[in-house]
């Protein structure tokens, strides 16, 4: 009898424990839940965000919401999952269900706090441009078999005769100028061309791209090249920023804005030739931007390495002498795919790169874009690019 009681008395209090105990387990997990989710629920937040950006007109007249899309953008950009298709030449389709709602940020765009200084005049019947471009994509496929000019314009119709492009729908913020030094790499540069377009338009920039070329039997000056393309494209438009571009370097991340922040930026960081890391930490060359301003307080490139190598070291020296300091964006961003290609005959080593580098301090204010002495042959405003065919005379250069 006694031991039929003890065991529905356990059982009762083992009852009550276990309710007892489900009751505690749900109100801990409903205060967790709470507080766990403002420091782990970035996705959801990240979420609402997509699906403001989603609804809400983009280039619209001023909205009752566009206030708080506006702030939304400039939070968090949206992310849209890598597209197979690089070539959005009308990028308000982009599809909607694209945008990978899972994903979360790799990481803000780096551009809010380092835009140009000087805002452009507004056109009163167009709005600004955001200041973080919308329908950026972030990591893409690149595209490395060449195509004919004639494709790469059909894919981006809105292109002008020399290759410019500016926004339809809005002032850009940016009035930039891509100088490609250039000879005898037709498949590099239609590469460059294929996958560059497409990117410059999504980021919302108003630019020219200028090839600059210079006649045989001259080794190949591609310092001087630059200086060329910067005072022949300031001819043309008034740019305020100037990207330097290898032609055998395709970007890979289009959040890797070709726009000119306050100190002279290197661009490829990270190139899948040296593994994605910088290869020394003075590195200059690849591709890199500087203001209107800058290059000019800077003098620009040395004009005296004629054949391979040292001219881009000479720019870091040019840039720190001058006050300078050269920043990059993360190695997640400024990525770079080189194309392969061997040595031209037309682009010997320079030997006398190393001795000009150590004498750079002292030419510095004499040697560079005040000192500009060439010819152009011709100035070709065709469809997806500007050709600027130049000669250029070692022996007057050389001689100052
Ligand atoms: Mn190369």
């Amino acid at each position: 009898m006694t031991t039929k009681c003890n065991t529905v008395k356990i059982l009762k209090i083992l009852l009550v424990t276990c309710l007892t105990l489900v009751t505690l387990q749900y109100v801990i997990n409903l205060v967790a839940y709470s507080y766990v989710s403002r420091f782990f629920g970035m996705e959801l937040m990240f979420q609402r965000n997509i699906s403001i950006v989603q609804y809400l007109p983009i280039f619209g007249k001023q909205s009752k919401s566009s206030s708080s899309f506006n702030k939304s953008v400039t939070v968090i950009p949206p992310v849209i999952s890598t597209v197979k298709n690089l070539f959005p030449s009308n990028t308000s389709q982009i599809n909607t269900s694209n945008i990978n709602q899972s994903s979360t940020p790799a990481f803000i765009s780096p551009n809010i706090s380092l835009l140009t200084s000087k805002e452009p005049i507004r056109n009163e019947s167009l709005p600004l441009c955001p200041l973080v471009p919308p329908k950026l994509v972030g990591p893409l496929a690149t595209f490395t078999n060449a195509i004919s000019f004639e494709e790469i314009l059909k894919n981006n119709p809105d292109l002008q005769p020399g290759g410019r492009y500016k926004p339809k729908d809005c002032v850009a913020r940016h009035k930039v100028a891509i100088i490609i030094p250039y000879r005898d790499r037709i498949t590099h540069l239609q590469i460059l061309l294929q996958n560059l377009h497409p990117i410059l338009a999504r980021q919302l920039i108003d630019y020219g791209i200028y090839v600059v070329d210079m006649t045989l039997p001259t080794s190949f000056n591609r310092a001087m090249l630059m200086n060329i393309g910067f005072a022949e494209a300031l001819k043309i438009y008034d740019y305020q920023c100037f990207i330097f571009h290898d032609v055998d370097l395709i970007p890979e991340n289009d959040r890797n804005l070709y726009t000119c922040p306050e100190s002279p930026r290197h661009m490829s960081v990270a190139v899948d030739k040296f593994k994605y890391r910088l290869p020394y930490a003075s590195i200059f060359g690849g591709v890199s931007a500087l203001t209107k301003e800058q290059f000019l307080k800077i003098n620009g490139y040395s004009n005296l390495y004629f054949g391979w190598g040292g001219e881009d070291d000479d720019m870091n020296g040019r840039i720190h002498r001058k006050g300078y300091k050269v920043i990059r964006y993360s190695v997640d961003v400024a990525r770079y795919k080189m194309i392969k290609h061997t040595r031209e005959k037309s682009n010997p080593v320079n030997p006398k790169r190393y001795k000009l580098i150590n004498t750079g301090k002292n030419r510095q204010d004499k040697d560079g874009i005040n000192s500009l002495k060439y010819k152009v042959e011709k100035i070709e405003f065709l469809p997806t690019y500007t050709y600027i065919l130049t000669t250029i005379n070692q022996t007057e250069v050389e001689a100052g």
